[in-house]
């Protein structure tokens, strides 16, 4: 594996980086900065379908399980991590906008986003077995273990029963108490809630019992300048967890790279040029 390359970021200071960070959460001027910004840096490289259009992400046992989004593309895939073959895959019906997945047990739970239904599939087959419905929109799937964990654009979050898809509860997402939107793709890492916010390069990690944010990820720069982007769309969305092995991979939509990063100490920003 060859050894990433990391360069300090000596133009940006951490107070600079972290006040940049607060105004994109919070669309204002922050008056106070007290949650850790940490940095990154890239583990690994590896290939993601520039036409997948990401909306959910995860991986067990070897493989990565990719929805994509948009009317008339959307799909489910079981891609190697390796190569970014895309193994298995499932179309969804046309009308539907493909949004976030998550494993349950033998089951692959699936979200659209405005159409207010869901589709429970196998998650060795990929066919559907079952529908089930929510208010509002549908962004995102994780889980604890004990439940499931939906995001829905706003700064709600709702935990989901695994077997009945019924809500059982919400927790709001907070930074110094001020609500944030756009909660996007989520993963459930050593007992924290890791979301991308729509739009950022920033992963925020949530307290799951309060809704704080304790911490914020920059990962500005993970592609290189000469990397082929489709357009403003391409917005960084996926995160999955290796949990037996801790790696942490990230891409976004229509991205031609899916990295594996590790996060960096809060004060040691840096960027790979790789
Ligand atoms: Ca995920």
């Amino acid at each position: 594996m060859p050894q990433p390359r990391i360069e300090a970021n000596v133009n940006l200071s951490p107070a600079a980086v972290a006040t940049f960070l607060l105004v994109l959460l919070l669309g204002a001027a922050p008056a106070r900065a007290a949650v850790p910004v940490f940095g990154y840096e890239i583990v690994h490289t590896y290939p993601h379908d520039p036409q997948a259009f990401t909306e959910g992400l995860f991986y067990l046992n070897g493989f990565l399980y990719e929805s994509t989004g948009l009317e008339h593309q959307s799909s489910i895939r079981k891609v190697k991590l390796e190569t970014g073959e895309v193994v298995q895959k499932i179309d969804v019906p046309p009308q539907y906008f493909g949004e976030g997945i998550v494993n349950w047990k033998r089951q692959l739970v699936a979200l659209t986003w405005k159409t207010q239904i869901g589709f429970v599939h196998d998650l060795a087959t990929l066919k559907v077995e079952r529908t089930f419905s929510y208010k509002g929109e549908g962004w995102a799937l994780t889980q604890d273990g004990k439940r499931l964990i939906m995001s829905d654009g706003t700064p709600e979050l709702r935990f989901l029963d695994p077997g009945t898809l019924q809500e059982t509860g919400r927790l709001k997402v907070t930074y110094e108490g001020e609500p944030i939107h756009n909660v996007n793709e989520l993963e459930w890492v050593k007992g924290r809630i890791y979301a991308n916010v729509w739009q950022t390069n920033v992963v925020i990690i949530i307290d799951p019992a309060s809704g704080e944010i304790t911490g914020v990820v920059n990962l500005t720069g993970l592609l290189s300048p000469s990397d082929p982007l489709s357009g403003p769309d391409s917005v960084l969305n996926g995160i999955a967890y290796d949990a037996a092995h801790d790696r942490l991979f990230v891409t976004g939509k229509n991205w031609p790279k899916l990295f594996e990063v590790r996060v960096l100490p809060a004060g040691r920003l840096s960027k790979s040029t790789r």
